[in-house]
């Protein structure tokens, strides 16, 4: 155990089951009511009119967690390492040429830089959070996908976490593989080196640890999809593609 270790608590996934069951039952009855779920209060239900504009239709009021901030979450601890030394990034399946990016190659490809809010499905959201990465066009362009790759599926190097993004919606203006944080290289709790940004849609598309990006031609569940999660979690239904 390192000093990540001890700094950052981790949310083991049956501390949280409870209240995502609760959570989601709720939202698909359609009521409304409190929820407490992994010490977060949440408003949710959507009957109710926003209890603030601010935040988007999918989330009635999300409190900041005890602390503030965020929380981190694995499904497997340890949290992988990143060696920069031997970390690669494989792009494969469906594409004229798979590629391996060495972390030096992923960082000289054309880089962005937005500002964006996240958002947990469970209550929990940070503001204002300044992603630095790559735009999936860029990233996906030297592997040359085949006009049947429809979807990217992106394999954690913590087992079994995996979630997918169709090709459209990888492609949405926000969207991107960040590898930094806050002006910081990605943190190792984060996602070191590179994860999934997905502001339009809730935290559990954006997957941490990512070392491989397979091009595939249907989609499957992830991880959590499997466990009941709406496949397709948008925050604003208008922003659906
Ligand atoms: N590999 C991996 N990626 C993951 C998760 C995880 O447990 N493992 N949790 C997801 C969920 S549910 C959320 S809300 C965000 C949380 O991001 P954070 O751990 O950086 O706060 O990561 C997402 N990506
Ligand atoms: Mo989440």
């Amino acid at each position: 155990m390192d000093a990540d270790d001890q700094r950052r608590p981790t949310t083991r996934p049956e501390d949280e089951r409870m209240g995502r069951r609760v959570f989601l039952g709720m939202m698909g009855a359609g009521a409304v009511g409190l929820v407490v779920g992994d010490g977060v209060l949440s408003v949710v239900g959507r009957a109710s009119r926003p209890l603030t504009d601010a935040l988007p239709d999918g989330v009635r009021a999300a409190l900041p967690a005890p602390g503030g901030g965020w929380r981190i979450y694995t499904v497997n601890p340890p949290m992988p390492r990143f060696d920069p030394a031997t970390w690669r990034l494989t792009i494969d399946g469906l594409v004229e040429r798979p590629v391996t990016l060495t972390h030096a190659q992923l960082l000289a490809l054309p880089r962005v830089e937005q500002t964006s809010d996240f958002y947990c499905v469970t209550g929990w959201s940070v503001l204002g959070v300044r992603w630095t990465g790559v735009r999936f066009a860029d990233l996906l362009a030297a592997a040359r996908p085949l006009p049947r790759a429809t979807a990217l599926r992106f394999v954690s190097a913590e087992r079994p976490y995996v979630d997918m993004l169709t090709m459209k919606q990888a492609m949405v203006d926000d969207a991107m593989l960040a590898y930094g944080m806050d002006g910081r290289p990605m943190p190792r709790p984060h996602g070191a080196p590179a994860r999934v940004v997905m502001p339009k849609m809730y935290g559990y598309k954006g997957v941490k640890w990512v070392e491989r990006i397979e091009l595939v031609d249907r989609v499957e569940p992830g991880f959590w999809e499997q466990r009941g999660y709406d496949r397709d979690p948008w925050l604003n239904s208008e922003d659906a593609v």
